[in-house]
């Protein structure tokens, strides 16, 4: 079965440890097909179009697509590539592209402060080289809501020569997905949808639903998880295993960190290792857990994610604990330029309008916050609100300090944080050498939508 509607190779990449697992394809991502020969640059065509979305066997809807799927195909490279990608808008609107989590140059960041928005008809050339290994994806910044919830995301792969032996790696992308009466996604919602976000649709893995993943017993892998969700939080568990988890947004950890849970907000990534120490034949389920992001926010009840499904082969001996070797220094704060960034609402009931605002002020208004190259900034995320917003810097990694004033121990580099309603959370980075204005927003689209977004302009 072509799931994608044009040929693809599966997206669980399997060791000669266990060969190939026909099952694989139920979780295919169709693969970017590089166009140049040089070894070290990767050069696609993406073109964003109408097309079908296959929720589930017969079940379509009109979709905005990356070259025909949901999710785009997936881009694979090495440290130090350069990515070209030649970009198309079929669409009957402006589009842009963002690379969420590349440290790419600013003009080449596809946010509305470093863009114009590439008209219908229209094409722009994305040029990059990808310094860091680790899991990032590629969506719209133009109608972020709109765009994404029908079908614009894809994820991108950036491998280093270090990388954890696996048996398999599987690229997992989770997002919602609303349809209205009509059986098609639904339009932008009411008020209540705007303040909460939307995240009550149809649970889909690289975009379908209902899909299962194949395992063997024994068999190590890697999931590099990705939430392309409008407003959706995964608290995921799959009981009767853990997570070893070797990387978040900005690629790998120090050491391995071994977790039940995995709270994803929107943006984020995880690489995950699981082991699979379950017997053969047998199912686990991936959950969501309930969670409360505040205001009456959230998941209630626990949801199936994805059957994981263990084939009957005898299992596999178990491979010795994980390292990962990565050093990662702390910043040093002494002496750093402190920021302080307000997050806020306003729901005004009568007009049925609301406001979402960094330091008072919604974007486009929101005074652009100073930086230079090499200087050491500190923020304290101040959330004045009941609710989550995970706040998304563009361009830069950054370390999360301290939450409420207790330092945190765990030492990553992150784009996405996620600050809880009435938390403070304190991020510490420095831009390098790659000025412009850089945005930062909320990633829960329909807050972006409605002004929870500014910039840090950075200069030399
Ligand atoms: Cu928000």
């Amino acid at each position: 079965m072509v799931v994608f509607g044009c040929g693809s190779d599966p997206a669980v990449v399997t060791a000669p440890r266990t060969g190939p697992d026909p099952a694989a394809t139920a979780l295919a991502l169709p693969r970017a097909v590089d166009l140049n020969p040089d070894p070290r640059v990767v050069e696609i065509n993406l073109e964003a179009r109408m097309g079908e979305w296959e929720l589930s066997p017969g079940r379509r809807v009109r979709a905005m697509t990356y070259n025909g799927g949901v999710p785009g195909p997936l881009i694979e490279a090495r440290v130090g590539d350069t990515l070209v990608v030649h970009f198309t808008n079929r669409l009957a609107e402006p589009t842009t592209i963002h690379w969420h989590g590349l440290r790419v140059p600013a003009d080449m960041d596809g946010s509305p402060r470093s863009q114009q928005p590439v008209a219908p008809g229209g094409s722009f050339e994305y040029r990059f080289t990808l310094p860091d290994a680790g899991t990032y994806w590629y969506h719209p910044h133009a109608a972020e809501a709109r765009q994404m919830e029908a079908g614009l995301y894809g994820a991108i792969v950036v491998r280093g020569d270090d990388e954890p032996r696996v048996d398999a790696e599987a690229v997992i992308v989770l997002d919602d997905v609303t349809l209205g009466d009509d059986g098609q996604i639904a339009p932008p919602g009411d008020l209540l949808e705007i303040h909460g976000g939307r995240d009550t649709g149809i649970q889909v893995i690289n975009g379908r639903a209902n899909t299962v993943l194949p395992m063997r017993a024994g068999q190590r892998q890697r999931w590099r998880i990705v939430n392309a969700g409008s407003a959706r939080f995964y608290r995921l568990s799959l009981p009767g295993h853990r997570f070893t988890v070797i990387g978040t947004d900005g690629g790998m950890l120090t050491t391995p960190r071994t977790l039940d849970e995995l709270l994803m907000v929107p943006g984020d990534r995880y690489d995950v290792l699981v082991d699979a120490v379950a017997p053969p034949g047998t199912r686990a389920t991936l959950r969501n857990l309930p969670y409360s992001r505040g205001h009456g926010a959230g998941v209630f009840e626990a949801e199936d994610v994805v059957a994981v499904a263990y084939a009957a082969d005898a299992p596999l001996p178990s491979l010795p604990s994980p390292t990962t070797s990565r050093a990662i220094e702390a910043i040093d704060a002494t002496g750093a330029t402190p920021r302080e960034v307000r997050l806020s609402e306003q729901v005004d009931e009568a007009t049925e309008t609301i406001r979402f605002m960094i330091n008072g002020a919604s974007w486009p208004d929101v005074p652009a916050l100073p930086a230079t190259v090499g200087q050491t900034q500190v923020w304290d995320v101040i959330n004045e609100s009941e609710m989550d917003h995970p706040i998304h810097l563009h361009g830069f990694f950054f370390q999360v300090v301290a939450r409420d004033g207790v330092p945190e121990t765990a030492r990553s580099w992150e784009d996405t944080v996620n600050v809880r309603g009435r938390e403070r959370v304190r991020i510490a980075f420095r831009p390098d050498d790659r000025v412009g204005m850089w945005m930062f927003h909320c990633h829960i689209l329909e807050h972006v939508d409605h002004g929870m977004m500014a910039d840090v302009m950075v200069e030399r």
